[in-house]
C-alpha cells in the first residue's frame, strides 16, 4: 500500500529519510494485521501474553518506569505569537520548536521500521470527522491506534479525497525523559513528539489531534472540541437524553460513561458513545450535536471491579492491551480494588513486594475497542451525533463543591466551567492530590490561549438557540477522615436523574448565588444509607468558604489579562455580591 497523494508521500519520505528509518509499513487496519504485530510483539517481549483461558486475546505491556504517564512540563503549542498560546500553555516559537525536535528526530528510527498509520477521528461518513496521518516507529502505537481509531485503508481514501489531514510524527527516541517533547504546530496541522511511548503522549490522535489541534481547528470553525464523555441516559419510559460530561483526568469519566443503574432503579439504562473526548457541533435547529471522535478506550485500570464498573470489568476480559498492571501468579492481570485474585509480579516485572508500593501502576490502562462494551451505543457510529440536553461539568473537591447544582444560564455555565478546580491524578507526572484549576476539564488539552477559548463558548449563545443546560456535579466530597460522604458510581444515576427532570422542567430548586441547588427530597435517596444531614452537607453552601472561591477564580481569571471576556468578569462579580448580599 502507498497512496496517490503527494503531498503525504512527500512528508513520509522527508521523514524517511530524517529517521533513516529502515523499512516503511503502511498500516492497512486489517484483522491479520493486528494479529501479526501482536505475534511480533510478544516474540520481541514488547507485550507478553496473559492466561488466555480467562483473559482470550488480552497482552501486557510494561512500559519503561519513567514513562508511565502524561508530561504536561514537556507539552508545547508552537504559535507565532505566543499570546496565542496562552498562559494555560508551554510556548515555544514554531521555528524553535521545530529545530529542537528535529534534532532528535535525526537517525532516531535507525535499524527500526517506521509505519505510516491513516487514522480517521469520528465515524468514517461523518461530515464532523477529521482525519490525520500518525507516523510511529512503536508497534504498540499501531496496536493501540487500530483499537482507538477508524485506522487503515478506509481513513487513507477519505485522507486521499479530501487531500487534507493532520500530521504527526512520533517516536519512542531513547525514552529519556530530558529529550522528551510534545510538540504542537497547530497552525500547520501538524504534531511531533519523542521520547515516550505511553498513551497520551504517543497516541497522536488522542490528546494531541483531537483535542489540541481541533480545539484550534474548531475555534475558525465555529465547533468545539472537548475533554468529554457523551453517554445517553434512557429512563423506563423509553426518552433518551444524551449528556457530555467534562471531568479532569481519572476523575470519573470512563465509570460514568458506562454506568450501570442501581438495582433500585430497574428500567433505566445508560448508553455509551464515549468515555474521553467529545466533538460538539450547533446543528441546523440551534442544539449542539456530539460525535466521539474515538472508537476505544484508554481507560485507567486501578479501581475497576464488578461492583464499580461491571460493564469494563466484563469489557477488559478479552482483546485487551493491559499497561502496567500487575499480575497474579497465574498470569491473570492484577490491580488495587480489583476484588479478586493477588498479585505474584508488579507492573514493573517484580516479584511482587509491599515494600515496593503498589502492585499495579496508579495510572496502569487499558486499552479495548468499543464495541466490546456491553453498554456500548450504536449511536456511537452515527455521522451526524446525539444532541445533547445537559454539560456537566465537574472535578475531585473533598470540600467545597455541592454534589450537583446547575447554571442559571449559558453565560453562567462558561464562568462554571472556566472555574472548575480539581485534585491532581496520576494520569500525569508530578504531585498527586494538589487542587489546581482546570478549566472545562481542558488545563492539559486546549491547544490555544484560555481566555479565547472562553470567548468562543461564550459566542453559541448568539449561534445556537436551544443550547444544553449547564451543571457542576462532584462525587468526591470528604469527610474529616478522608471517607467518601457520596457512594458513587451506579448511584450517581440518581443525580443524574434529577439533572433530567431539570432539562424537561419538571423538578423545581433552590436558587442560590452559585447557581440552583436540588431541593432536599428532590434526590431520591430512598433506598441508600446516607444521613439526611449527609444529604444536607452535600446539597447546601458555605457562604463564607464560596465567597473565598470567588475571589481566588477571580484572581485566576484576571491573570488572563485584557483577553479575559468582560462577560466572565462580570458574571464572577455578580455572583460575589450575591454571596456578599446571603
Ligand atoms: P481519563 O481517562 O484520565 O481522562 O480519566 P476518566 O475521567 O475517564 O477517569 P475514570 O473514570 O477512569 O476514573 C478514575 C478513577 O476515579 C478510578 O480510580 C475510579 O475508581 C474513580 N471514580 C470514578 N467514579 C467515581 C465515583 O463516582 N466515586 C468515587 N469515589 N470514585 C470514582
Ligand atoms: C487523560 O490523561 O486524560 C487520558 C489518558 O485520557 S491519556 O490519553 O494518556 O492522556
Ligand atoms: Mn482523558
Amino acid at each position: 500500500m502507498t497512496t496517490t497523494l503527494s503531498a503525504l508521500t512527500q512528508w513520509v519520505d522527508e521523514v524517511a529519510s530524517r529517521t533513516q528509518s529502515e523499512s516503511i509499513h503502511w498500516c492497512t487496519g486489517s484483522e491479520a494485521e493486528y494479529q501479526q504485530l501482536i505475534e511480533q510483539m510478544t516474540a520481541d517481549g514488547t507485550l507478553s501474553a496473559l492466561n488466555q483461558d480467562e483473559y482470550p486475546n488480552c497482552y501486557l505491556h510494561l512500559s519503561d518506569p519513567t514513562d508511565v504517564a502524561r508530561v504536561e512540563h514537556l507539552t508545547f503549542i508552537c504559535t507565532d505569537d505566543q499570546d496565542d498560546a496562552g498562559p494555560n500553555n508551554n510556548w515555544m516559537a514554531p521555528a524553535e520548536g521545530h529545530a529542537k525536535i528535529d534534532a532528535l528526530f535525526d537517525g532516531a528510527m535507525r535499524g527500526r521500521t517506521m509505519y505510516v498509520i491513516p487514522y480517521c477521528m469520528g465515524p468514517i461518513d461523518s461530515p464532523y470527522s477529521r482525519c490525520g496521518v500518525e507516523i510511529t516507529d512503536s508497534a504498540y502505537v499501531v496496536a493501540n491506534m487500530k483499537l482507538m481509531t477508524r485506522m487503515g485503508a478506509k481513513a487513507l481514501e477519505r485522507i486521499e479525497r479530501e487531500g487534507k489531514f493532520v500530521k504527526g510524527l512520533h517516536s519512542t527516541g531513547d525514552l529519556d525523559p530530558e529529550r522528551r517533547f510534545i510538540m504542537h504546530f497547530p497552525a500547520e496541522l501538524s504534531i511531533k513528539s519523542i521520547g515516550s511511548g505511553y498513551g497520551g503522549n504517543a497516541l497522536l490522535g488522542k490528546k494531541c489531534h483531537a483535542l489540541r489541534i481541533a480545539s484550534y481547528q474548531a475555534r475558525t470553525e465555529g465547533w468545539l472540541a472537548e475533554h468529554m464523555l457523551i453517554a445517553g441516559l434512557e429512563s423506563p419510559q423509553g426518552v433518551v437524553h444524551y449528556v457530555a460530561c467534562a471531568f479532569p483526568s481519572a476523575c470519573g469519566k470512563t465509570n460514568l460513561a458506562m454506568l450501570i443503574p442501581p438495582e433500585s432503579h430497574s428500567g433505566w439504562k445508560v448508553w455509551t458513545l464515549g468515555d474521553d473526548i467529545a466533538w460538539l457541533h450547533p446543528d441546523k435547529s440551534g442544539k449542539l450535536r456530539a460525535i466521539n471522535p474515538e472508537s476505544g478506550y484508554f481507560g485507567v485500570v486501578p479501581g475497576t471491579n464488578e461492583q464499580s464498573n461491571k460493564n469494563a470489568f466484563d469489557m477488559i476480559k478479552r482483546d485487551t492491551i493491559f499497561t502496567n498492571v500487575a499480575r497474579t501468579d497465574d498470569n491473570q492481570p492484577w490491580w488495587e480494588n480489583k476484588g479478586v485474585g493477588s498479585p505474584a509480579i508488579d507492573w514493573q516485572g517484580r516479584e511482587y513486594d509491599a515494600a515496593n508500593g503498589k502492585a499495579a501502576h496508579p495510572n496502569s490502562r487499558f486499552t479495548v475497542k468499543a464495541t466490546n462494551n456491553p453498554s456500548y451505543s450504536k449511536l456511537a457510529d452515527a455521522p451526524e451525533g446525539v444532541p445533547i440536553s445537559a454539560i456537566i461539568f465537574g472535578g475531585r473537591r473533598k470540600e467545597l463543591a455541592p454534589l450537583v447544582y446547575q447554571a442559571r444560564d449559558w453565560r453562567h455555565g462558561v464562568l462554571v466551567g472556566a472555574g472548575v478546580a480539581s485534585e491532581t491524578t496520576a494520569a500525569a507526572t508530578g504531585a498527586v492530590g494538589v487542587v489546581r484549576r482546570d478549566p472545562m476539564a481542558m488545563k492539559p488539552f486546549c491547544g490555544y490561549n484560555f481566555a479565547d477559548y472562553w470567548a468562543h463558548w461564550l459566542s453559541f449563545e448568539a449561534t445556537a438557540q436551544h443550547l444544553p443546560k449547564i451543571f457542576h456535579v462532584n462525587w468526591f466530597r470528604q469527610d474529616n477522615d478522608g471517607k467518601f460522604l457520596w457512594p458513587g458510581f451506579g448511584e450517581n444515576l440518581r443525580v443524574l436523574r434529577w439533572i433530567i427532570e431539570r432539562c424537561e422542567n419538571r423538578v423545581g430548586a433552590t436558587e442560590t448565588a452559585i447557581g440552583y441547588l436540588p431541593n432536599p427530597n428532590d434526590i431520591d435517596t430512598a433506598d441508600l444509607d446516607i444521613s439526611t444531614a449527609t444529604m444536607q452537607a452535600l446539597t447546601s453552601i458555605d457562604v463564607k468558604q464560596w465567597q473565598d472561591e470567588m475571589a481566588a477564580i477571580n484572581e485566576y481569571l484576571e491573570s488572563y489579562g485584557d483577553r479575559l471576556p468582560e462577560a466572565l468578569r462580570d458574571e464572577c462579580r455578580r455572583i460575589s455580591e450575591e454571596l456578599d448580599a446571603a
